[in-house]
């Protein structure tokens, strides 16, 4: 039903406050690719995908091929150069289809390149990052653990220095693309100082091992798992040059903004199965579409898409100035993802039992977005990230 939708239904509502001029030739020309790669390779699988719980190893050298992994980064190390309104709409593209698609590249781009790019050494970054870049490696992000997730800064993995290497010691959790990576960054307490660093890890290295995580009702078509490190041995030149949690932090502000942008597209792909079911379907002997109450909750969800794509737009912006602080990231994140959910939500409902099949994409995109709302900082994280900014005091 979803790909029945047309483009010029796509380009009036998405669009209802005129972003397109503003736009870069460079930066709609990447979008409209994304745009077409997504509609042709993406949209006609993911729902079986989905439902088996499937990321398809082939697609990373697609994403490869089209130039959508370390968008940002220099030509020199395989990227395009391209400004963060452009990472920010080639998300949104993908998300369109699903969160699971944009998960992939965000994992790719902001937490695994980046880090490498930001801290690595120069031949860490010739090792790896046009590989990645390609879509040939595939990196992970190893952060979160069981007993820590809001509060990283209490993680238990130790990095213990032994001559002219770390060993690694520990386990992470709910590791998107974990049993698909060929390298993991990984955040470990220093035994000698306590302080946090970033490691590069290749996993064929001795002692580390990745399961998937098999129960999810979310993200299905995303590869999340588990990651045990005993005894990992990892040269100190696979240390990035950084020291404390805002490292890893520092990643999650480039993951948090592209998330600003990329749930959009699930928000504005339920919008649109929602109108488009409403003006077919009949009760009471008149369409969906013609009752008040139906029209007022199409209302909002225009409107609480069209001021999230403003309040992207904007920050992509003042990224690209250097002016988006932590905080203007956790707005943007936190009520982005709430503009998303609350549309796929009211999407399902007006969708009636239909809705609750997975034939329409809106309870895919329901369900994934409840981990889009946990991860990369819960909304409560990031509630009071901003009320830290209004008051001045920690409430963490
Ligand atoms: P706090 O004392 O506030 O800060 C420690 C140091 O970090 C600095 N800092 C930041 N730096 C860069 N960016 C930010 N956003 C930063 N926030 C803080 C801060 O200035 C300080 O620096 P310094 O020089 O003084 O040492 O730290 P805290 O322990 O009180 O924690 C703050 C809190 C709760 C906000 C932080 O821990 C947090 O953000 N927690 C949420 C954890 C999280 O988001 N995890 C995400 C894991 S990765 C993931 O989910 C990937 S999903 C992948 C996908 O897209 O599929
Ligand atoms: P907890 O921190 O235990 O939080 C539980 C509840 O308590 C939440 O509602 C939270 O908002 C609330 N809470 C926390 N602190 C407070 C407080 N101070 N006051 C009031 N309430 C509070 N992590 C990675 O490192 N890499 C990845 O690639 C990655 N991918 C993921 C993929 C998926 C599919 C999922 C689901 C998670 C992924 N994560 C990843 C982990 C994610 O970042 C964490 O789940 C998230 O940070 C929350 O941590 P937690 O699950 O431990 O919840």
């Amino acid at each position: 039903m979803i790909g029945t939708i047309t483009r010029a239904t796509r380009t009036h509502l998405e669009d209802f406050f005129e972003l397109e001029p503003l736009y870069t030739p460079e930066e709609r020309l990447i979008r409209d690719s994304v745009r077409e790669f997504v509609q042709s390779e993406i949209r006609p699988h993911i729902d079986a995908w989905w439902t088996q719980g499937v990321f398809p190893e082939y697609l990373p050298r697609q994403f490869g091929e089209l130039g959508v992994l370390g968008v940002t980064l220099p030509e020199r190390y395989g990227g395009s150069e391209a400004s963060y309104t452009a990472y920010g709409l080639v998300n949104r593209e993908l998300e369109y289809a699903d969160s699971g698609m944009r998960s992939f590249v965000s994992v790719q781009s902001s937490l695994v390149m980046y880090p490498i790019y930001r801290y690595g050494s120069e031949r860490l970054k010739n090792a790896w990052l046009p590989k990645l870049a390609s879509g040939e490696a595939i990196g992970c992000f190893g952060l979160t653990e069981p007993d820590a997730g809001s509060d990283p800064a209490n993680m238990r993995t130790r990095a213990r220095r032994v001559g002219e290497h770390y060993l690694l010691n520990g386990v992470k959790r709910w590791i998107t693309n974990g049993t698909l990576a060929d390298i993991a960054i990984i955040w470990a307490k220093e035994e000698e100082s306590n302080e946090i660093l970033g490691f590069v890890v290749e996993t064929d290295t001795e002692g580390f091992q990745a399961v998937d995580i098999k129960t999810k009702a979310s993200m299905r078509a995303s590869a999340t798992s588990e990651l045990y490190l005993d005894e990992v041995a990892v040269p100190i030149s696979h240390r990035l040059e950084v020291r404390g949690l805002k490292g890893a932090l520092s990643c999650l502000n480039q993951a948090r903004f592209g998330i600003a942008f990329g749930v959009l597209g699930a928000g504005f792909g339920c919008f649109e199965e929602a109108a488009r079911y409403t003006e077919d379907r009949l009760v009471f002997g008149k369409p969906l579409a013609s009752k008040q109450l139906v029209q007022a909750r199409l209302a909002d969800m225009l409107g609480d898409l069209t001021k999230g794509s403003l309040l992207a737009y904007h920050l992509a912006r003042l990224k690209e100035d250097g002016r988006d602080t932590p905080a203007r990231v956790s707005l943007a994140k936190r009520d982005n993802v709430r503009a998303a959910l609350k549309t796929a939500r009211a999407a399902r409902d007006l969708l009636g039992a239909n809705g609750i099949t997975t034939e329409y994409a809106s309870i895919r995109h329901m369900l994934n977005l409840e981990t889009v709302s946990t991860y990369e900082g819960t909304d409560t994280v990031h509630t009071l990230v901003l009320g830290r900014e209004v008051t001045g005091q920690n409430a963490f």
